[in-house]
């Protein structure tokens, strides 16, 4: 099922996601429908805050749609090495249309619980790192946005308002429609 993704600067963004005590069904439909919101929003990572689920579960794909696509789902990721650094221009699925340079670790080892529950390490450089961290980012309630200078962000906070703005009037039309289709029906 493709959920709905929150905008920055929803409050819930800002909040800690809980590790996960075990790895079940539940959390495999978790990362089956961050998967497909991820996809439908032709996004590269999600992680589950941003479907409104506070739990420590990401999604990656960094090649989607190709035939080397590699998905990736991390359950209590953990980023326990750090090498290097490295400057990408993010963007993110939850501040959308916006992206900026943001100062990262250019490779890092992370550990966690793949979809059955089994521990896993993986080392990862170029894009898939800077993913790790954008979505570890995310658990502890840090936005991509928290890395850049004040006045960029508030330019983007004022760019997002307008944005969800449009979005519920949009929904609040749509519903409208709805309603008088349904009234035409009878
Ligand atoms: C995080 O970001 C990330 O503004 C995932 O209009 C960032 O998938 C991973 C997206 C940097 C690696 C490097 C953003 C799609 C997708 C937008 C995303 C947009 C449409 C962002
Ligand atoms: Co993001």
């Amino acid at each position: 099922m493709v959920h709905e993704i929150l905008v920055w600067p929803n409050p819930v963004l800002k909040q800690k996601a809980h590790p996960v005590a075990e790895v079940d069904d539940s959390i495999r439909t978790l990362i089956k429908d961050m998967f497909e919101s991820m996809y439908a929003a032709d996004g590269v990572g999600l992680a589950a805050p941003q479907i409104g689920v506070m739990k420590n579960v990401i999604v990656l794909d960094t090649t989607p749609r190709q035939p080397e696509s590699r998905p990736v789902a991390m359950v209590n990721p953990e980023i326990v090495v750090t090498e290097g650094k490295r400057t990408y221009k993010e963007g993110c699925l939850s501040v959308p249309g916006e992206a900026e340079d943001v100062d990262r670790a250019a490779v890092v080892t992370a550990r966690y619980l793949d979809e059955n529950g089994v521990q896993q390490t993986l080392t990862a450089d170029g894009l898939l790192a800077v993913a790790i961290q954008h979505e570890c980012d995310h658990l502890k309630g840090v936005m991509f946005v928290d890395h850049i200078s004040t006045l960029k962000r508030e330019l983007i906070r004022k760019r997002m308002k307008k944005i969800q703005a449009l979005m519920a009037e949009e929904k609040a039309e749509v519903a409208t429609t709805r309603k008088s289709n349904q009234l035409e029906a009878r």
